[in-house]
């Protein structure tokens, strides 16, 4: 039996639909969705297989221009994740079409791409007619040689199937990378905070979902089968907390039910959940925030 395995990096601007492509191929939820721009903060891992073939999709950060040291280090890691990868999957989005975003990431790919399989898949064709993708496919292929274009909906499931097929066949021989039955690569304190962030982020306006991070700070097991997790959600202003907070903790026991749900749905167990909020004015500048994110630091210089 020859069996293969390899990475896959699924890069694009911000909203392209990475996480949403990502958590369908793997068959779970194992990165947060939201109609936000930048929701995914880090790389992460999530294990399919098919075949004899194991694919690690690598869900990267979107790519845009960078302003905060926060944004710059979100910006390396994709890059980073990219580098590292055995084939790329750029993402765009068919209603958006060939935007000035996505001309700068084919003039980076360019450079950064060297001797690595690169892949199109332009998502979300669920909203537009079929002559715009035509156009768009040539489009993007007179401006980079990729392998092979896909039109897919990650949401709908639409072409995915094709997509993977070619990317299990693309993988380099090998042994496996991980047990057969794993889905995802992050340690579960990591999930049960990017849970949490997810529904902050769905819940609160404008700048604030970006002005915040969510820590687990402890999880123990209790004797019943349950799972106590105790979370810090790191502002800068205080506020902000007082926005989080809701009128009498409305909005925090709001997402506090929304994210123990989900983590009870994900882990087939009781959780009980507690949220605390500090201000904490200088985070976005604190070296151990980005390593619990799974960030650099240093990247954001
Ligand atoms: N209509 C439609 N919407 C989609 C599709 N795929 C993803 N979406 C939506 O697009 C939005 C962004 O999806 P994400 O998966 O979070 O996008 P992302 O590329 O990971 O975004 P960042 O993490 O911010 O870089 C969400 O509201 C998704 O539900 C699709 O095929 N069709
Ligand atoms: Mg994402």
């Amino acid at each position: 039996m020859t069996t293969r395995a390899g990475f896959v990096a699924l890069i694009g601007e911000p909203n392209a639909g990475k996480s949403t492509l990502l958590n369908r191929m793997v068959g779970a939820k194992v990165s947060i969705v939201t109609h936000k721009v930048q929701t995914t903060r880090a790389r992460i891992r999530g294990v399919a297989m098919e075949g004899e073939s194991q694919i690690v999709f690598v869900d990267t950060p979107g790519l845009f221009r960078p302003r905060r040291r926060l944004d710059r280090a979100m910006v390396a890691a994709a890059w980073t994740g990219a580098a590292d990868a055995d084939v790329i999957v750029l993402l765009i989005e068919a209603h958006r079409g060939k935007t000035e975003g996505v001309n700068a990431i084919i003039d980076t790919l360019k450079d950064k791409a060297q001797g690595r399989r690169v892949a199109l898949a332009i998502n979300k064709i669920d909203r537009v007619e079929a002559p715009v993708l035509l156009k768009l496919t040539e489009e993007m292929n007179a401006a980079f040689p990729f392998e092979e274009t896909y039109l897919i909906s990650a949401e709908k499931g639409y072409g995915v199937a094709d997509l993977r097929k070619w990317l299990a066949g693309a993988m380099p021989e090998g042994p496996w990378l991980y047990p057969e039955d794993q889905i995802a690569d992050l340690p579960m304190r990591m999930i049960a905070a990017e849970m949490t962030r997810e529904k902050l982020t769905l819940r609160l306006h404008q700048e604030l979902p970006y002005q915040l991070t969510v820590e687990t700070e402890s999880w123990e097991e209790r004797k019943d089968g349950s799972a106590r997790i105790d979370q810090v959600v790191y502002v800068a202003r205080d506020g902000h907390k007082g926005i989080l907070l809701g009128k009498g903790g409305e909005t925090i026991k709001a997402v506090s039910k929304a994210a123990r749900e989900e983590l009870e749905d994900f882990l087939g167990r009781k959780v009980h959940l507690f949220l605390q909020v500090k201000v904490r004015p200088n985070w976005l500048e604190e070296a151990e925030r980005y390593s619990e994110m799974g960030l650099d630091f240093r990247d954001g210089n």
